[in-house]
């Protein structure tokens, strides 16, 4: 027999929970390992790259992540992550996120960055990277803050993405009725 772990609902927007300030994991928050397991479960299956502990509801700055680079699994925990250092150069790629599914643009952001982090021990790290981690770094870190990749965009595409994710959520719930 497999115990499988308990997925977790994703938020969508406008959801006003994605819009708000998560607040600091405390250090003897038991929860945390249990969430981030769950966390973990529900990027997977999505599937996802990273997910931020607000999109699932639960207002505290707790992050994971895994790339799938070279297809071999690289969980990370991140909690209370903060980037301590950016680069002035400038990097330009596609994002998506799980809380506007189907909804993508090209954002522009430090190409490199440097995030400070505790794990699950609660033992202070930091981790340094350019590319697909610094946008997905940055991406997750966003939405402790209530920033979501659509903010970095011009109003213009935002409201034209905005109001085409309406459209396909109010189908979806239409055809599920
Ligand atoms: O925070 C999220 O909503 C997760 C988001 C993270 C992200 C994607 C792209 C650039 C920056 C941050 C996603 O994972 S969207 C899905 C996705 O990108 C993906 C899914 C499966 C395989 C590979 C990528
Ligand atoms: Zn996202």
């Amino acid at each position: 027999m497999t115990l499988q772990t308990e997925l977790l609902p994703i938020l969508f927007v406008p959801d006003p929970r994605l819009r708000a300030k998560a607040r600091p994991v405390a250090p003897d928050d038991q929860r945390i390992a249990d969430l981030s397991a769950r966390m973990l479960a529900t990027m997977y299956k999505a599937p996802g790259i990273g997910l931020a502990a607000p999109q699932v509801g639960e207002m505290l700055r707790l992050v994971v992540l895994d790339l799938h680079e070279n297809d071999v699994p690289a969980p990370m925990v991140l909690v209370n992550p903060q980037v301590i250092a950016s680069t002035d150069e400038l990097a330009a790629r596609e994002e998506g996120c799980l809380s506007l599914p189907g909804q993508f643009a090209e954002v522009t952001r430090p190409a490199r960055v440097k995030v400070r982090y505790q794990d699950l021990t609660g033992a202070r790290k930091e981790i340094e990277g350019d590319g697909l981690l610094a946008a997905c770094l940055q991406h997750e870190i966003d939405h402790l803050d209530g920033v979501l990749f659509v903010d970095h965009i011009s109003p213009l595409k935002r409201n034209m993405l905005l109001r085409k994710l309406a459209k396909e959520l109010k189908l979806k719930a239409q055809e599920k009725a």
